[in-house]
């Protein structure tokens, strides 16, 4: 198809749209100035992070005026996250003003009862019945299909009013919030989640906008009212990790430690092989995972920028894998052999740009709140936290946490945050604190994992991705006590990991811990027990999970 252009204002991965877009066939052409918005017969306009940069953003190059012309003319338009948001005269999150074409402004989550960013794979309700002229037995509803979930990523979403409600297509409900999941009205179509992160769900969804006329039959419009549910639609995701390094021969593997001991105990000492990044990362998409995880666990030993590691991987992964992909290790800032300092928003840049959605960051996090204790509790403003935030959204930020137990017999012996804990220590010790460590365990640093998570929040993470040294590689189960501290701490969500081992520990840190999604390595590296088995599991025990989508329409 000619006329299919992007609009993108360089805030974070688009890459993956078009290996999207790709996979279904199609090329598409980035709009590189206001006059290819003019010519474009179909118009994609993806958005992530913040709402005032996106809005600035289009103004500033000159795309905002051309963009509400070009969506007057009635040609095919498709919003996408802050792209469709950037379709409302609004938001709380700027002063800077919305295309003002849809009534009403986004509004912030409240994170009193539930964590915010509103960040994994929900339902939506369908409000409109549409059909598209010449095609109104291929396409209805865009392929949205309230038997399935999206992934959602944001913080703000527009709600239903006297106003705008003809204007909406779906609804999703997060906690006992209602918002708008998609919009449709003549040929605007535009959703909150990623439909190029939602499995193939979402591809379909695509490929309905790239096929079809975009044009409605208005006499075929019924618009239903929304209805608040009492029952919460939003899953818990199953993250499969890889940790990934260079093995003695060099080549880029897959590996697995116990308690961070990568090397092979008897014999030859070697590196653990566990497979190829790009194909276990393929084969977990296919199996279900709702989330791939990279951490490059040498990352320590420093790498000039234009030879990270991980690209390459990053760029064949999100050719074939449609669901978020986070990348951790080494996001700090790097110095080149030539003495030249990349600040870590370029490094993260440069992964975001070869397709992942999340950077996460471990031993930096440390040494940034560290500083921010330092500095009084007052933010600098040149923090890696920081500085990747404010270019690329919160929810795009990670926060990688490797801390180990130490045992105290009484809290009254430590001014760190303990916690009673169900493994007494080697004397008896019935209480711990969570010391956190750098460079992949190496170091122990004189903070507890409440003071990181805390600090790393008010810095502008999105996320905590919560380790536990003790339970790496065990198959114990999970540490709840540690999982449920953290989840106290902080309002956003929380990943709980190491120490997987069969199905019901995925349903134990679901019922016994408020985390928002659990991941896991070496069960599922060894074939020991199937994503598929998990999410059946989980399921039946009455917690909703993503149902696993392997359709192309
Ligand atoms: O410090 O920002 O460069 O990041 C380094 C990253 O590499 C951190 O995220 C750190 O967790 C990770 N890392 C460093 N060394 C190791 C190691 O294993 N020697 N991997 C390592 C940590 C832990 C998990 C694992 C779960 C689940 N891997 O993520 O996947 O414990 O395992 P299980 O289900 O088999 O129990 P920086």
């Amino acid at each position: 198809m000619s006329g299919l252009y992007m609009l993108d204002y360089g805030a974070g991965n688009v890459r993956s749209l078009v290996n999207a877009i790709n996979h279904l066939g199609y090329d598409i052409t980035f709009v590189k100035d206001p006059s290819d918005i003019t010519k474009a017969e179909k118009l994609i306009f993806p958005g992530v992070g913040d709402f005032g940069f996106a809005m600035r953003s289009l103004r500033s190059k000159g795309y905002a005026e051309p963009l509400k012309e070009y969506i007057a003319s009635g040609k095919p338009f498709m919003g996408i996250c802050v792209g469709m948001q950037s379709l409302f005269e609004g938001s709380d999150e700027s002063e800077e003003l919305g295309l003002g074409i849809i009534p009403g402004k986004t509004a912030k989550f409240d994170n009193s009862t539930k964590a915010v960013p509103h960040m994994g794979w929900n339902h939506t309700q369908l409000l409109k019945n549409v059909k598209l002229q010449q095609q109104v037995s291929q396409d209805v509803h865009y392929n949205i299909d309230e038997d399935k979930t999206y992934y959602f990523v944001h913080s703000y979403a527009g709600r239903v009013n006297e106003k705008n409600k003809d204007w909406v297509l779906a609804t999703t409900q997060y906690g006992d919030e209602l918002f708008i999941a998609a919009v449709q009205k003549d040929n605007v179509f535009a959703t909150q989640f990623h439909p190029e992160k939602s499995g193939y769900a979402g591809v379909n969804i695509l490929k309905s906008f790239l096929t079809g006329t975009g044009i409605v039959d208005q006499s075929a419009v019924i618009c239903k009212e929304p209805v608040k549910s009492d029952k919460d639609t939003f899953t818990k995701r199953i993250i499969a990790c890889l940790d990934v390094r260079a093995n003695d021969n060099g080549d880029l593997v897959v590996t697995k430690g116990d308690q961070y001991d990568v090397r092979e105990t008897e014999g030859s000492n070697d590196v653990r092989n566990l497979g190829k990044p790009v194909d276990l990362a393929k084969r977990y998409f296919e199996e279900g995972a709702d989330e791939i995880t990279f951490l490059n666990i040498t990352s320590f030993r420093n790498c000039p920028l234009g030879d990270l590691p991980m690209l390459e991987v990053l760029k064949r992964t999100s050719e074939t894998v449609f669901v978020p992909l986070t990348i951790g290790g080494g996001i700090r800032d790097v110095t080149d052999p030539d003495g030249t300092v990349h600040p870590a928003f370029e490094v993260a840049g440069e992964y975001f740009r070869s397709g992942a959605d999340k950077v996460s960051i471990g031993s930096d996090a440390v040494y940034c709140a560290e500083n921010f204790y330092a500095n009084g509790g007052k933010k600098t403003g040149k923090t890696a936290i920081e500085t990747i935030a404010e270019a690329y959204g919160s929810q795009a930020v990670v926060i990688s946490v490797d801390p180990r137990r130490v045992y105290v017999k009484d809290p009254s012996e430590t001014t760190h945050n303990t916690v009673k804990n169900s493994k007494v220590g080697p004397n008896g010790e019935e209480y711990c604190w969570y010391q956190c460590t750098v460079m992949g365990g190496r170091e122990g640093r004189d903070l507890d994992v409440i003071q990181l998570v805390t600090a790393c929040e008010k810095l502008g993470a999105g996320e905590i991705l919560l380790n536990c040294m003790d339970r790496d590689g065990t198959n114990s189960g999970f540490e709840l006590e540690l999982i449920n501290s953290v989840r106290q701490a902080v309002s956003i969500p929380v990943i709980a990991s190491s120490g997987a081992g069969c199905v019901e520990d995925f349903v134990e840190v679901f019922e016994k811990t408020g985390a928002e999604a659990a991941l896991a390595a070496g069960i599922f590296h060894r074939h020991e027990v199937p994503i598929q088995a998990v999410k059946e599991f989980v399921k039946q025990s009455g917690v909703p999970v993503r149902p696993i989508d392997a359709t192309l329409l």
